[in-house]
């Protein structure tokens, strides 16, 4: 008998959106659960780590998009995320930990909130911070896909993966901070290719339970 996923996010929450890609890539059946609408204590009790996304497996709770990820693509291997060849999977690997470390955790919402109110940086600065942190990642990521050794239509391969359900949620994030993207057009083709399949569509926040 099939599991059954439930998927703890919010429309918006582009860690979970990775995860999303994810099972909707496998073509798993899943539940959406929006955190904003539970309790803070009742979600506490499900990822003490009080973040999105988190996953229950008939009653078991994974957390933190990375662990959740490695747990889909063990459990179901096809169609696969990562490549067996041992450098390509290494270097979709580091370019999603880029994505999720070096982007993400330090321009998440409660970073910026902590950057104005507890630590008085006006909107300018904050906008400053959320910019720049993206903007460099951006372009190391536009270099990193520019020394491939094949222009492939996804990041790593010609199908999508695992980097790629990484860098489509934070383009967004990137354009909502104001971002200039035009001067990665690598980046831009993956997002085109990316946004043409059902997988990634049905993921997105627009396309979630409750959007407004
Ligand atoms: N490293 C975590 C990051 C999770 C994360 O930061 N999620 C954000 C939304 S994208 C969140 O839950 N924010 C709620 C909060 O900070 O209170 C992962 O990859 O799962």
């Amino acid at each position: 008998m099939a599991e059954r996923l439930t998927l703890y996010t919010a429309t918006r929450n582009s860690a979970g959106e990775r995860v999303r890609i994810a099972l909707n890539l496998k073509g798993l059946d899943w539940a959406f659960v929006s955190v904003p609408d539970m309790d803070k204590a009742e979600f506490a009790r499900i990822n003490p780590q009080l973040l999105m996304p988190a996953l229950d497996v008939d009653g078991i709770v994974i957390v933190q998009s990375g662990a959740i990820l490695d747990y889909v693509e063990r459990r179901w291997p096809t169609p696969a995320l990562l490549s067996e060849d041992p450098i390509l999977r290494a270097q979709a690997l580091a370019f999603g930990q880029y994505v999720a470390a070096e982007m993400h955790a330090v321009t998440i919402t409660r970073n910026a909130n902590f950057l104005e109110n507890e630590m008085g940086v006006d909107e300018a600065g904050v906008t400053l911070w959320l910019q720049h942190w993206n903007t460099l990642g951006f372009s190391v990521l536009e270099d990193t896909l520019a020394r491939r050794p094949a222009n492939w239509t996804f990041c790593f391969g010609d199908n999508p993966g695992w980097a790629d359900l990484h860098l489509i949620p934070q383009l967004r994030n990137g354009r909502r901070f104001g971002c200039d993207l035009s001067a990665f057009p690598r980046l831009l083709a993956v997002e085109s290719a990316c946004s043409a399949l059902a997988p990634f569509k049905a993921a997105s926040p627009e396309n979630m339970p409750g959007f407004q």
